[in-house]
């Protein structure tokens, strides 16, 4: 890494030896995980680069940005909606929250007993070591599950600026209201961050560029349907991780590329996996970078993981926003409806969520599921037992994982994969 970036990452106020540490980490991950697969697809090597600067280039680029008068936002749920940042003149980004981080200070803060999300939020600001974090203008907290809820009462106080969305529990009228009334709530914090107004053709503008962002991802999405898989598990979670802080039209036309290349893949029948390798569904948690542990086990135990019913997946990017309106209200309208129809395991019921697993594993040609819960997640964990129950029903191969950021259970989590490939094929 150049001095340069050093300078940056110091008048960010990180600590640069804790930081040189993580990126040790982060590095000899990347390699040992995705670098080590074979046949990769040459459109990967975007991707490769945006790791090899994810804490160099891109934060240049949000300083820059900031420089130029533009505000950063930084959120933790797919349910902050892009548009509306974006439309504001602000780049929103995902605060990844995949790995631990100064848990011993994480620990005098949460209870023990505390998801390794949360947890890891936590240990990234504790830590000082997420650039993307200390950029930011202001953080979106969301009232969600009840770790998140509470512990962003004590995140206040390292923050700058946490704004607090509030968010339904139920698919009802009064629940979808919630939202509508969130969300404009969330437009007005915008606006007053910014200094700029939301019309109706900055929407529209915004709407258009994420929606390109989607329908990028659902295009790699419909080439894993075919088999031989034209691009690894790993590799294709990868581009879904660099949704949440890529540029977003560089981000479109990177995996508009990536797609290219795997048509001619498919087209030639040529895969990174034989036709015969058994094919996975993932389902849980989100899996956020760099998080690699249970698909870089599935993967090299001879399975292909070939979707992810995920927010880190489909379940974040599956539905396009609607670009009919002509007004502000139609275009937030159409806003509230795309992102009422995520399926998170915080609604109760949640009845939808089954039936997109369900969907997933027919379209993607699926031989069985693994459901990937985050220990001391209870929205996942409860409905882990309905998803294996339903799926059974069918008599769909399903393993029910818990596990967390720790490399502890590496080995005993490779025993129960293997086994449940073993008995796939
Ligand atoms: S929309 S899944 S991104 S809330 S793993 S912190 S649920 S205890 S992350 Fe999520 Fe938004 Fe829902 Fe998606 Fe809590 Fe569970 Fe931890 Fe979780």
């Amino acid at each position: 890494m150049s001095e340069n970036y050093r300078t940056m990452w110091k008048g960010l106020g990180l600590d640069l030896n804790a930081h040189d540490m993580l990126l040790d980490v982060l590095g000899k991950g990347y390699t040992d995980i995705y670098l080590a697969q074979g046949n990769r697809p040459a459109g990967m090597g975007y991707f490769d680069f945006v790791m090899s600067e994810v804490h160099g280039l891109r934060i240049k680029e949000l300083l820059d940005e900031k420089a130029a008068g533009r505000k950063i936002v930084g959120s933790y749920c797919v349910f902050v909606p892009e548009e509306i940042v974006l439309a504001a003149n602000a780049t929103l980004v995902g605060l990844c929250s995949g790995a631990e981080f100064a848990t011993e200070a994480v620990e005098k803060l949460l209870p023990r007993n505390t998801c390794a999300l949360i947890k890891s939020s936590f240990g990234f600001k504790l830590g000082k070591v997420c650039p993307y974090l200390e950029c930011a203008d202001m953080i979106v907290g969301e009232n969600t599950c009840d770790g998140k809820k509470k512990s962003y009462e004590i995140f206040k106080d390292l923050v700058s600026r946490l704004y607090i969305m509030d968010l339904p529990q139920m698919k009802t009228s009064g629940g979808k209201e919630l939202l509508k009334s969130e969300y404009y709530r969330f437009k007005d914090e915008m606006q007053d961050l910014t200094g700029v107004t939301i019309d109706k053709d900055r929407l529209k503008q915004s709407i258009d560029l994420v929606n390109a962002k989607r329908k990028a991802i659902h295009r790699l999405a419909e080439l894993r349907k075919f088999n031989p898989a034209p691009v690894s598990g790993l590799d294709a979670l990868l581009a879904n991780q660099v949704f949440f802080y890529d540029n977003p039209a560089r981000f479109t036309e990177s995996v508009n590329k990536l797609c290219d290349e795997l048509e001619i893949r498919v087209k030639e029948k040529t895969g990174v996996f034989s036709k015969s390798t058994p094919r996975i569904l993932i389902s849980g948690c989100p899996i956020a970078v760099p998080n690699w542990k249970l698909p870089w086990l599935i993967e090299t135990s001879g399975a292909v993981i070939v979707g992810e019913e995920s927010c880190v997946g489909e379940r974040g990017t599956r539905n396009l926003t609607d670009t009919g309106g002509k007004t502000v209200d139609a275009f937030m309208d159409a806003i509230v409806d795309r992102y009422f129809d995520i399926d998170c395991a915080v609604f109760t019921p949640n009845p939808d969520r089954l039936q997109h697993i369900m969907e997933m594993k027919e379209a993607y040609n699926a031989d069985g599921v693994i459901h990937y819960g985050l220990q001391f997640c209870q929205p996942y964990a409860i409905e882990s037992g309905r998803v294996e129950k339903a799926l059974q029903a069918k008599k769909i191969p399903v393993l029910c994982v818990e596990t967390d950021y720790s490399q502890a259970d590496a080995g005993q989590l490779k025993t129960r994969v293997e086994a449940f490939i073993e008995m796939l094929k």
